[in-house]
């Protein structure tokens, strides 16, 4: 007898639209190694197609709107999306796309990644795309993961302090996010005897705060996108917002953990 395959499944499908980082660490590629270490189906939309490897990033090559519109339509015709996780959109064309998708196909629970920067020092997205993240997007999202340097330029303010913390996180509220994700790794708390590193999540108006071992290595490429992919996983699969970044955040602590040293660089994560 055949098998029905046209019958619903019980997997939730995952969908990431990023750069292609094609050294395998950051990007895509780590969006998909990690919506199937999580049991998630991947489905995966290009914005940019960048050059690099750990050692640093050497240009990119951006799609137009329409690529990434043309990417999209079949998969949402085919697919219901559970949860969706944005990365690098590096023009405003391509964010008010995607924005538009997600206006008419519905976002299941969004995750955005505003990605400015790489690690190596390699902007992203320009300013005119920034701010067309911030008014197109941030209200869409179920959380925004900015890290401190992302956190720094969309608040406009230093972060040298936890208040400082608070404050860009409500700043960003204001502009428009519900929930924000301010991840520590970069920074460095004064006053604290040894380093941790910390996370904050702004959920409404409450705070909840993550504190895990500050891992010192150089096995960073791909962390944050990890992250993001990670949290998207645990939200398709029916987690709350705050259980959802706990658990990734013990995936991030791992993969890092578990890192081979591949490369002349930064290391990717090991995600399995
Ligand atoms: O980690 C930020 C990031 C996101 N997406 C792509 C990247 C990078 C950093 O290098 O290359 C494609």
């Amino acid at each position: 007898m055949m098998t029905d395959i046209s019958k619903d499944t019980d997997q939730p499908v995952c969908l990431t639209i990023a750069g292609l980082d094609p050294s395998g660490g950051a990007g895509i590629v780590a969006d998909i190694k990690t919506f199937t270490a999580h049991g998630c189906f991947a489905a995966a939309v290009v914005s940019s197609v960048t050059f690099q490897n750990t050692t640093g990033v050497f240009g990119s090559v951006h799609q137009t709107s329409e690529s990434v519109r043309r990417q999209a339509d079949p998969v949402f015709d085919d697919y219901k999306i559970t949860a969706a996780k944005t990365g690098m959109l590096p023009t405003r064309e391509i964010i008010e796309e995607a924005a538009t998708i997600f206006h008419e196909r519905g976002t299941g629970k969004l995750v955005v990644d505003p990605v400015v920067r790489s690690t190596s020092g390699f902007d992203l997205i320009d300013d005119s795309a920034l701010t067309a993240l911030i008014e197109m997007l941030f209200p869409l999202a179920l959380v925004i993961t900015p890290n401190i340097p992302e956190a720094e330029r969309i608040a406009g303010i230093t972060i040298k302090s936890r208040d400082d913390i608070t404050l860009a996180a409500r700043r960003m509220q204001e502009l428009g996010a519900r929930n924000v994700l301010i991840k520590g790794g970069h920074f460095i708390d004064d006053k604290a005897s040894s380093r941790t590193a910390i996370d904050h999540l702004f959920v409404g108006d409450e705070v909840i705060i993550f504190e895990n071992e500050y891992i010192d290595t150089t096995a960073t490429h791909g962390t944050g996108c990890t992250l993001a992919a990670a949290i998207t996983a645990n939200l398709a699969l029916g987690l709350e917002l705050s259980e959802a970044v706990r658990q990734a955040k013990d995936f991030v602590t791992d993969a890092i953990r578990n890192a081979t040293g591949l490369g002349k660089g930064h290391s990717p994560l090991n995600i399995r």
